[in-house]
């Protein structure tokens, strides 16, 4: 049994899809425990994971998240929830108007505490920001992304789909690996 924490349910929605697909229990761990502000995702979740240790019974995993946007020189980057909770979308799309590069990078960290061992994956998605909002699945910054090599956003796409293709589905891949090893 790996026990996720996090709040947000559309992240629970495609680990739990993944795990459970390669035969491994999992359950969501809604715990609210403060995020410290560090430099990339790694030290993040390093920092989050040394806030839970000791206060989960059993193995779990995290997950943090980013948009790193080259025009605005990464940024959301770090600072996606913040930026998603008050510009918002709308926002995004705002800073990004008439700039013609419109390049960026989903970044995805697994912290993974196995057995009392702390072990970090990470995945990554190049692609593009859109013009304007599109599609309903999905979640965050998903209606505005679209992956490299494909012409639909991240909303518009079923989990299973964008599991193949996401930061998150790839650093998943390498839990799930690891997991099988062991
Ligand atoms: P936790 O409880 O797991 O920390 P969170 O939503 O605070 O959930 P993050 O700090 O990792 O998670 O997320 C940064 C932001 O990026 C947040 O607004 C997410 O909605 C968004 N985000 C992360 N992964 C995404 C994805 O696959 N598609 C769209 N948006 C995503």
């Amino acid at each position: 049994m790996i026990r996720f924490v996090t709040l947000n349910e559309g992240k629970y929605r495609e680990v739990s899809g993944m795990l459970e697909g390669a035969g491994f229990e999992c359950e969501m761990l809604a715990i609210d425990y403060p995020e410290i502000q560090c430099d990339t995702l790694e030290e993040v979740v390093k920092s989050s994971m040394a806030q839970l240790t000791g206060k989960i019974e059993g193995d779990f995993l995290i997950d943090d998240s980013g948009l790193f946007i080259s025009s605005l020189g990464g940024f959301p980057g770090v600072y996606s929830s913040y930026v998603y909770q008050t510009i918002g979308l709308e926002g995004v799309l705002r800073l990004l108007q008439d700039v013609e590069n419109r390049a960026a990078e989903f970044r995805c960290c697994f912290g993974l505490c196995f057995e009392g061992r702390n072990v970090l994956f990470v995945g990554g998605v190049q692609g593009m920001i859109t013009q304007e909002k599109r599609g309903e699945g999905g979640f965050g910054y998903d209606p505005i992304f679209v992956p490299a090599g494909a012409e639909k956003t991240f909303a518009e796409i079923p989990t299973e789909e964008k599991n193949k293709l996401s930061h998150r589905g790839k650093a998943l891949e390498k839990v799930l690996e690891f997991l099988k090893e062991q």
